[in-house]
């Protein structure tokens, strides 16, 4: 009687605040109305003071205004909660099937002991618990049956992480959420109450891992008061299961430690290190280890002192090695050189292969140039063999429009993922070559740069959220569906109305293909806006800048055609390809459409496999996904009365100004290319309504950049 006098005050209380959701909550908000979709726990049993149950029953009391009594199983419906030493665990769970799934891994079953029926939750270890619980209480969110539930679950990837692109002065390199969650100026003595929701939030999702600064690292880190500051952070992640690591600049030994050089031959510089680490691990014990970002972009490196790669990075393996510490080190690399910059980072790590000690991963993004709308994967996978190498996917929104564009990502990490690299012949995928499978290694990890801020809802835009949670997820699981993890993060996050979530996520699962195509499609890439990232600037030509930071560079339109030329006879990227990948990339009809102008210079009346001329191909795609965010704006409107007003208003602002600026996309990269195909843009598609000056002048200041 009682709980059912707690649900409806619940349900009077969160109708009275449905209009006030602000985000904050994320998929977390464990608000549940409908007791239909509730459990009929009776109570609540497993390891005594044990983390994973505590939260269960915060979850719980949020959803029902109880705690569930804790007692020994018992008549009706008890959830029992433990590793493999409980007693009660013992009688249902064979310790050889929880061993399989390892310290992560879980069981969740429902079974019935003579009259009593047991939801059980089991692992060999507590992160393994914890993460089964939050399996759980997704399950009761998304309003799943849990009569016959027998699931066993294990992480795709040992390591996955979060890096944050976040500087020690509270900005974020690319963030589009406001400043760093990171208050260092207030710690250690401020804790901020964001790091506990934070970490629990990471927790849900199987992350287990950050990188708390920047790649382009401030020397700063490292000293003795930042690294109490840091202490204080991995402090409130243990208990959620979840390690830090840190963004080293390589000329630390130079400019902390005062010493004359950073050569990682230098016996000095090594003892630097290991006294560093040293000192790292008498304060966090089971700190993760670094990430760096060495000899690209004007960072410091081994190569300023005539060293290699693995040079760098074996010194820094090895201080850490004592403590079971690992060694990211970053593979984007590329110089202002004659040489194709979609080639470089290969002709550099290639010969490298086998070089680095086991505890050093290699750090690769998605594509071979940089996170742009739509690449290939890059050659790297499947070429590196004898070292581990992790994938590194972009959460934050750098160049899909910010934090103002509706652009779901897990279409995009799921094609990546499942390409095939054809390392070990058919279906040798990008996944099976980095978890292990194909290649074992002592570790497997899987990075993607976090979108995370001080704003209110954490990420920008409400529907941003939706990444980071497809991040964790797939690194936990990456053979999951696209759609599943969007129906998931849905419920939890709006309603489990099917007239909500079946339109939304059609919407969101075409989101970023409408992306690409009214910014970059066809294979166009990198036709951004100087520096900032934002906006097109096809035309943008600076007077002695770097040719592989213009847009010319990569869309080489002339009269003739357009496309960057990666064939044989072109820069012959191609052939860091496996056949019959480097066959079918190189051949203008096989090569896939969709990355056609990546790998060929294609001339305007070339005819499309639809039998349009590329000229009016592309004038179509970029119409197209003009009117599939018209489209958006009418879906997001029409679901109105299934969201709260806050949400339902800032949602339907931001595809306002997605529409806008896929207009703006739309008709300066087509009054730009139309200087040269000089053929009319096909007369059933809506006409420019800017002039290509007008657009030229456009000049943004952006707030957020860094
Ligand atoms: C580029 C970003 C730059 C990053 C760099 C990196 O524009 O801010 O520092 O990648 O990944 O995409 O190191």
């Amino acid at each position: 009687m009682r709980r059912i006098f707690c649900i409806i005050w619940l349900c009077i209380v969160s109708i009275g605040v449905i209009n006030a959701e602000d985000g904050s909550r994320l998929w977390l908000r464990f608000q549940s109305c409908n007791t239909a979709t509730l459990p009929n726990f009776t109570a609540i049993n497993g390891n005594k003071g044990s983390f994973a149950l505590q939260q269960f029953q915060e979850a719980w009391s949020l959803m029902t205004g109880n705690n569930l009594p804790e007692r020994n199983l018992s008549a009706g419906h008890t959830l029992l909660i433990g590793t493999s030493k409980n007693r009660e665990i013992k009688k249902v769970v064979k310790a050889k099937e929880l061993k399989e799934l390892g310290t992560e891994g879980y069981i969740i079953r429902t079974v019935m002991q003579g009259n009593k029926m047991v939801t059980l939750v089991a692992s060999l270890g507590e992160g393994g618990l914890l993460y089964g619980v939050y399996h759980l209480l997704r399950l009761i969110q998304t309003g799943t049956d849990l009569l016959s539930l027998q699931i066993s679950e294990k992480p795709s990837y040992d390591i996955r992480i979060l890096n944050h692109w976040d500087n020690l002065n509270g900005t974020v390199e690319r963030g589009y959420a406001g400043y760093s969650i990171w208050q260092w100026d207030k710690l250690p003595e401020v804790i901020s109450p964001r790091y506990k929701e934070y970490a629990r939030a990471n927790a849900s999702i199987g992350i287990n891992g950050t990188v708390l600064n920047n790649v382009n690292a401030s020397p700063d880190i490292l000293t003795t008061s930042y690294l109490q500051k840091v202490k204080i952070i991995a402090d409130i992640l243990r208990p959620y299961h979840i390690k830090v690591y840190l963004s080293v600049n390589f000329s630390s030994p130079k400019i902390v430690g005062g010493l004359s050089d950073s050569d990682p031959l230098n016996p000095q510089v090594q003892k630097w290190w290991h006294e560093k680490a040293t000192e790292i691990y008498r304060l966090i014990p089971d700190f993760g280890g670094f990430l760096v970002k060495a000899n690209s972009e004007g960072q410091p490196g081994p190569m300023d002192y005539g060293r290699t790669h693995s040079d760098g990075a074996n010194m820094l393996a090895d201080a850490l090695k004592p403590y079971g510490g690992i060694v990211m080190w970053r593979a984007f690399v590329y110089n202002p050189s004659p040489e194709d910059r979609a080639k470089q980072a290969y002709l550099e790590f290639k010969p490298l292969d086998g070089a680095f000690r086991n505890n050093v991963i290699i750090q690769v993004k998605n594509g071979p140039v940089d996170f742009q709308p739509r690449e290939p994967f890059s050659p790297l996978f499947g070429a590196i063999q004898q070292t581990a190498i992790m994938p590194e996917l972009q959460i934050t929104q750098e160049y899909l429009g910010f934090s103002n564009h509706l652009v779901f990502l897990a279409p995009q990490w799921k094609e990546f993922l499942e390409s095939d690299t054809h390392c070990k012949g058919e279906n040798s995928t990008v996944a099976k070559s980095t978890d292990g499978t194909i290649y074992p290694h002592t570790h497997s990890a899987i990075a993607g740069v976090a979108n995370i801020g001080l704003d209110t809802n954490w990420c920008g835009h409400h529907f941003a959220q939706a990444n980071w949670y497809a991040f964790g997820r797939l690194a936990w699981d990456h053979t999951l569906t696209a759609e599943e993890i969007a129906t998931e993060w849905i419920r939890m996050t709006f309603s489990n109305e099917p007239k909500f979530e079946k339109p939304v996520k059609e919407m969101m699962l075409q989101s970023w293909e409408t992306a690409v195509d009214y910014m970059m499609p066809l294979g166009l890439h990198h036709i951004f806006a100087w520096d900032h990232h934002y906006g097109p600037e096809p035309w943008c030509n600076i007077p002695g800048a770097r040719a592989d930071w213009l847009p010319p560079y990569y869309h080489n339109a002339g009269t003739d055609g357009i496309g960057f030329d990666r064939t044989t006879t072109g820069s012959d990227a191609v052939s860091q390809y496996y056949s019959p990948l480097r066959e079918q990339f190189n051949n203008l009809e096989s090569c896939p459409e969709e990355l056609l102008l990546w790998f060929h210079h294609v001339p305007w009346n070339h005819s499309m496999k639809n039998g349009r001329t590329l000229w009016e191909e592309l004038c179509y795609r970029y119409d197209g996904g003009v009117q599939r965010v018209r489209e958006f704006q009418k879906i997001w409107d029409r679901v109105e009365p299934f969201v709260d007003s806050d949400r339902f208003r800032h949602v339907q602002s931001r595809l306002r100004i997605q529409s806008r600026d896929a207009v703006w996309w739309k008709d300066a990269c087509l009054l730009y290319f139309q200087t040269f195909s000089k053929k009319p843009i096909p007369y059933d598609i809506e006409r420019p309504v800017h002039e290509l000056e007008e657009l030229q002048q456009i000049k943004l200041e952006l707030k957020h950049h860094n």
